[in-house]
């Protein structure tokens, strides 16, 4: 077979029956131009976005980034994966910074030093570039970040992936971070590693580490694709094999008091090896308080793992579900090509749903949780699906951007190849992003362009990820762009037409410190809200580590539960809006900070004393 054959879905996509049918494509392959240029240009609809605008602060803020993804010309696959970003609050003040991921120069043509860059939020809307200062001025072919506190020291800790080598970054809590990809058992795995997360899926109260990876390429196996048969183009991942993800288990400090990490991908049932990883994503679908996992897959099924929890022996087990969930494929049983992911109760029905973005000519997936285990996809039926048609989709999440109460969608696009529309005149490189309104019981419409024409601007964009930037109480969002610079946008009211929002750090101490894979339940007097604490999700990227409710226009919330990973539950009442409360795990809330200030939200480094925990593996 000939990689030219093995590339031909550039040039006659896969999508699905339905979507088919809908896009009616001319027997080319090219899509045409009658049905959405509303999903290039970011159509409008259905108002009731309440006003906010996003807007671009990037150059205020004195970020300053360029991705360099090596592309020489030789078009390798990994130049179009990166870049990643993470919003990593390093030193504990309450203020989230922001970690971008660099690649580097290919060996043989280098022409200049890259490295990853770490900026300080200064408190006032502006960065310092702490990189150097920081130990982190380190070049690798970087591609995406996770966040954790994998030791409980208080601090939160960094993972880079790689193509090649991914590096585990040690906070020290002065500001400096050490590599201890060697000491902690992580190195000498060398993959195409892409998104990853932190999450303690044996509930030892240790951060676990998953990490996602894409293909077997290298350089050497480099196959030749082309769009036009004159020049060569970026192949899809059809023309390269498969690998599987790789779970790491924490199994505390070894005698040396360094923490170890031991591969466990076969031992938990994860090792498959057809699997074609981009997007990782914590869940608890099934609602038995053990942690699941999503993986998103481009061109090979999905995988949606269930956690059962121990065996006899206490070793803990996934089942692949994604078959028989409903999640693996489209409706019409093809594998698509699957980006970024996330997973939220959208619709407050007590079930987490997915969205997994994927390629140009094939919809968002977003599937709803129907219970009792079956999801169904309610893109092709919603403006989800509609805008989503055309555009190439990778970073992903759920958010409240205006802070109703109800969770929207940001979706990051761009396209893999400068010359895509040479071949496809519909589809292009760069591309606006989608963001959707939902305007109530999980009922979704576009609103990228009414919230700012830079917001809605064409980009190449890959990662993205939010955070309260200005402690405002309300979420900002920075876009990656791949051979570009990253987009950073504040999140802005309109006056007087502002929704209450509360938001909540929790610090664990039986559990994992950082708390992830908490769920807390927010009730006010328009019902009941809930959330994971996660790690991961979107594309390449972590979110900040803090949950944000918004309370439409209710000044407080009436009871907040949170049910913390060791069991414990912490029970709030009567908590009002307009702050960030600190919950620390069996105590509840032990510090606030209002919204508007500039102070610290001062995190104290407060080791956690961990019951020595006997591995019985
Ligand atoms: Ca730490
Ligand atoms: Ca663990
Ligand atoms: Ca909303």
């Amino acid at each position: 077979m000939s990689s030219l054959l093995l590339c031909s879905s550039f040039l006659a996509p896969n999508f699905s029956g339905s979507e088919r049918a809908k896009a009616a494509p001319s027997p080319q392959g090219k899509t045409p131009s009658a049905t959405s240029q509303g999903a290039q240009t970011g159509a409008n609809s259905s108002g009731a976005e309440a006003g906010v605008h996003f807007v671009d602060v990037t150059a205020n803020a004195g970020i300053r980034f360029t991705h360099n993804n090596g592309a020489f010309g030789k078009k390798f696959l990994p130049e179009t994966i990166g870049p990643g970003v993470a919003f990593i609050d390093y030193d504990n003040d309450g203020w989230p910074d922001v970690f971008l991921v660099n690649g580097m120069d290919w060996p043989g043509h280098i022409t200049k030093h890259t490295a990853s860059k770490l900026y300080h939020n200064n408190h006032d809307g502006t960065f310092t570039d702490v990189t150097h200062k920081a130990g982190l001025d380190i070049e690798m072919y970087g591609i995406g970040a996770a966040v954790g506190d994998y030791d409980n020291d208080g601090y939160d800790d960094l993972l880079v992936t790689a193509y090649g080598q991914s590096r585990l970054f040690h906070n020290n809590g002065n500001g400096t971070f050490t590599d201890v990809t060697q000491k902690s058992g992580l190195a000498g795995v060398k993959e195409f590693s892409t998104s990853a997360a932190f999450v303690d899926y044996d509930k030892d109260g240790r951060l676990d580490l998953v990490v996602g990876n894409y293909v077997q390429w290298t350089p050497e196996n480099d196959l030749y694709c082309t769009m036009d048969g004159k020049n060569k183009s970026y192949c899809t991942p059809e023309s390269y094999r498969g690998t599987s993800v790789r779970l790491w288990h924490n199994d505390g400090k070894d005698g040396s008091g360094n923490i170890k990490f031991s591969d466990v991908t076969q031992k938990a049932g994860l090792g498959e090896s057809t699997s074609k990883t981009l997007g990782v994503a914590m869940l608890d679908y099934d609602n038995d308080g053990w942690p699941d996992l999503l993986f998103s897959n481009d061109t090979q099924p999905n995988k949606l793992y269930r956690n059962n929890g121990p065996d006899k022996g206490g070793n803990v087990t996934f089942t692949e579900k994604a078959v028989v969930a409903g999640v693996a494929f489209s409706e019409d049983g093809v594998a698509r090509a699957g980006m970024g992911v996330d997973t939220f109760d959208y619709d407050r029905s007590g079930n987490t749903s997915l969205m997994i973005t994927n390629f140009s000519n094939q919809m968002i997936s977003l599937y709803h949780n129907e219970g009792k285990g079956l999801f169904v996809d309610e893109a092709p039926r919603s403006d989800v699906g509609r805008a989503s048609l055309l555009t190439l989709g990778f970073g992903c999440f759920f958010f409240d951007y205006d802070l109703d109460g109800w969770p929207d969608i940001l979706v990051a696009n761009g396209h893999i190849d400068p010359d895509i529309q040479k071949v496809q005149v519909n589809v292009k490189f760069a591309e606006p992003p989608h963001l959707f309104h939902n305007f109530g019981r999980g009922k979704f419409a576009e609103v990228t362009r009414s919230a700012g024409a830079e917001f809605a601007a064409a980009r190449v964009g890959r990662a993205v990820a939010y955070a309260d930037v200005f402690n405002s109480g309300r979420l900002d969002v920075l876009f990656t762009t791949n051979g570009g610079a990253p987009k950073l946008f504040r999140n802005v009211a309109a006056p007087g037409n502002a929704n209450h929002s509360l938001r909540l750090k929790l610090l664990g101490t039986k559990s994992n410190r950082d708390g992830i894979g908490a769920i807390v339940k927010l009730t006010a007097a328009d019902g009941t809200q809930t959330q994971m604490l996660r790690s991961g999700s979107s594309y390449l990227a972590a979110n900040e580590l803090v949950l944000t409710f918004g309370l439409g226009q209710q000044s407080k919330a009436d009871a907040i539960e949170i049910r913390w990973p060791s069991g414990t539950v912490d029970k709030l009442t009567a908590v009002n809006a307009g702050q960030t409360v600190i919950v620390t795990e069996g105590k509840g809330q032990t510090s606030a900070r209002p919204f508007g200030t500039k102070l610290e939200l001062r995190i104290e480094r407060q080791t956690k004393s961990l019951d020595p925990v006997i591995r019985t593996q």
